[in-house]
């Protein structure tokens, strides 16, 4: 796997070639898939601002990663995306995610949508893929604890499922649950400072931003345990704990869930829990963070650099107040 090429320069072949797989299988004219595809340009460039490209054309709403200003964007390779992982589940090691995950039965899998909506449905994994087209979408992740990664998922907007179950008008959030069981997720077992299941949330709003991403893969390949299989949550504006992993059940609710987080430790972990440099974790700042692969730390943008594509859902309210 060639990882460690420059992402603000060329889309690199392998990627490319990809890319064309995906776009081809869903009918696009390789012109129109690499449109719009490369990142470039500083901070305030419009990444993703523009509409979500109509369904037909199969492009992607993601314009690739806005570089941070003087220093490089590199893929995080494969091996590391999934080899050091938060997956408290398995354990809160994360170099043993991995190994305990090994175990874990992710097929057959159902995800069910329900709650406030007019037409609730369970579906398979299979028919996630193919009634919403995943793409390719290069995303940030920054953990909470202060490191990050780049990792090209393969995923769809959540907006397209919500389309499909239709949310009833008093809906308000959406209230996302993993599976639970004991039996094949060891950190799960015997004495446990959470209240399993994992539990994440999102406005409504949130989750019809087109950046707000189901994934069923990553580098071209189906999830991996240790990543969330079959299909897990990526909002990489907010930090990774709201990237709720193997996802079985997604509620539309009138109230904000609580997630796991904010029950554990409500001072610490909030709901929005937006990316902000300025907005020091009770215990640690948040002004920089490692990527993955790094040595030298690098400063944490806003929004984790998705400003121009999120920024607006956020207008009137003050981040400071909502860590
Ligand atoms: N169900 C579940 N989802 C989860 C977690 C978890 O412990 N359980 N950890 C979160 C955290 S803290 C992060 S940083 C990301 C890590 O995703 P990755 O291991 O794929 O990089 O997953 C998030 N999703
Ligand atoms: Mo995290």
């Amino acid at each position: 796997m060639d990882d460690r090429r420059l992402r603000d320069e060329i889309t690199p072949e392998p990627v490319y070639r990809r890319r064309h797989a995906i776009m081809r299988a869903a009918g696009v004219l390789p012109m129109i898939a690499m449109a719009g595809l490369v990142g470039c340009g500083a901070e305030s460039a419009p990444v993703t601002s523009t509409p979500e490209t109509p369904r037909e054309t199969g492009a992607s709403a993601d314009a690739g990663v806005v570089p941070t200003p003087g220093y490089q964007e590199i893929l995080t390779p494969f091996e590391s995306v999934t080899s050091y992982n938060n997956f408290y589940e398995f354990s809160t090691d994360k170099e043993g995610v991995a190994k305990l995950a090994q175990g874990f039965k992710t097929s057959p899998w159902t995800l069910s949508v329900g709650g406030l909506v007019d037409k609730p449905q369970t579906f398979t994994v299979e028919d996630l893929d193919l009634r919403f087209n995943p793409e390719e979408r290069v995303y940030r992740l920054r953990c909470v604890e202060g490191w990050s990664m780049v990792i090209p998922w393969q995923g769809f907007p959540i907006s397209r499922i919500l389309d499909a179950v239709v949310p009833k008008g008093d809906a308000k959030f959406l209230k996302f649950e993993t599976v639970k069981r004991p039996d094949e997720m060891p950190g799960m077992r015997g004495f446990s400072p959470y209240s399993w299941p994992y539990v994440e949330g999102l406005t409504l709003d949130e989750a019809r931003n087109p950046l707000a991403t189901l994934a069923t893969g990553l580098y071209g390949k189906p999830l991996l345990a240790q990543n969330g299989s079959p299909v897990r949550l990526v909002v990489p504006w907010k930090y990774g704990f709201k990237s709720i992993k193997s996802i079985v059940k997604i509620e539309l609710v009138a109230q904000q869930p609580t997630s796991l987080w904010m029950a554990a430790a409500p001072s610490e972990y909030g709901f929005f829990a937006n990316v902000n440099p300025e907005v020091s974790h009770p215990r640690w700042s948040q002004a920089t963070e490692r990527r993955i692969g790094e040595t030298r730390r690098r400063p944490t943008l806003y929004l984790n650099g998705y400003t121009a594509a999120v920024g607006s859902l956020y207008a009137g309210m003050d981040l400071n107040k909502n860590y």
